[in-house]
């Protein structure tokens, strides 16, 4: 497929989507958004595929923010279509049936801490830095970040950053709960690549079910969630992977999982 402003490529079993308009620091056009809309639909094709790690080109950023340029004239019926493309390019990533890593390897602003919030989790550079910069701008966070942002990092810290509009270093992420690891930037792909082959090495089912339970069960109440996990837990009996997987322990062999 010919995108404009993304690469996809895969490594194997590992796939990565890096938005790449490096003039603008990966700012989110709507052209960027129906981009990766269709690279993550490519993504989901590929079935070889088990887990996505989702970048930034270039060294200086991971996406600087929806396109400022392309906003500053839009009427209501423009900002909502804008916003619609926006939330349903990061539904997708949410809802992508397998797990994806963002790799945050620079300025990740607005709608760059949006999109890297909907991925799984993250891992950053040394030089990111997280911020919803969205209220100096006149408007407040439009792609998810007033609703991901509180859920993963409880209201009263995301609050203080959507009011204040602030930049926070990698660091101070990895201590608010934003970010799982901080790495120096010349080894972030590669410590991203070795938790992404850690993952692909596992049951695909399992992680697969695991992904729709923690998703799902997060907004049930907890007796209807444990329900939820409950069946999900027994359809993986199920599968070749499960009978495979405790086969090999058994057999004090490493498993061979065909994701089935
Ligand atoms: N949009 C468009 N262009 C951008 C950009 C952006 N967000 N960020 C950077 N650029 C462009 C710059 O204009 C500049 O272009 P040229 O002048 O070279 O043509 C080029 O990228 C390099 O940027 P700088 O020269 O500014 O580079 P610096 O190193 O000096 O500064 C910076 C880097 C990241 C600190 C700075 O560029 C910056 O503050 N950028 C803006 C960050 C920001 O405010 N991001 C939040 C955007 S607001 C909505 C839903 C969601 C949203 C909006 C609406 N609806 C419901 C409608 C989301 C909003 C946002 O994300």
């Amino acid at each position: 497929m010919d995108y404009k402003n993304i690469l996809l490529s895969f490594e194997g079993e590992i796939g990565i989507l890096a938005i790449n308009r490096p003039k603008a620091l990966n700012a989110l056009n709507i052209e960027t958004l129906k981009d990766i809309q269709m690279g993550i639909q490519e993504a989901k094709d590929h079935s070889e595929m088990k887990v996505l790690i989702l970048t930034g080109s270039g060294e200086k950023a991971f996406v600087a923010g929806a396109d400022i340029a392309e906003m500053k004239g839009m009427n209501s019926i423009e900002a909502l279509n804008f916003s619609k493309t926006g939330h349903l390019t990061l539904k997708m990533i949410q809802d992508l049936d397998r797990p994806v890593i963002a790799a945050v390897n620079g300025y990740a602003l607005g709608g760059g801490t949006e999109i890297a919030v909907a991925c799984d989790f993250i891992y950053a550079s040394e030089n990111a830095r997280f911020g919803v910069p969205e209220v100096t701008l006149g408007i407040f966070p439009g792609f998810g970040g007033t609703q991901r942002l509180p859920r993963l990092i409880g209201k009263g810290k995301a609050k203080e950053l959507i009011f204040t509009g602030k930049m926070v270093t990698a660091q101070e992420a990895y201590q608010m709960g934003i970010v799982n690891r901080v790495f120096p930037a010349a080894s972030l792909m590669e410590e991203t690549k070795k938790t992404a082959l850690q993952i692909a090495a596992n049951g695909a089912v399992g992680v697969r079910l695991a992904k729709m339970v923690v998703d799902a069960g997060f907004n049930m109440d907890l007796s209807e969630a444990c329900s939820l996990e409950s069946y999900a837990f027994s359809f993986g009996f199920a599968t070749e992977d499960q009978k495979e997987g405790m086969t090999a322990f058994i057999e004090k062999r490493k498993p061979n999982f065909k994701g089935k």
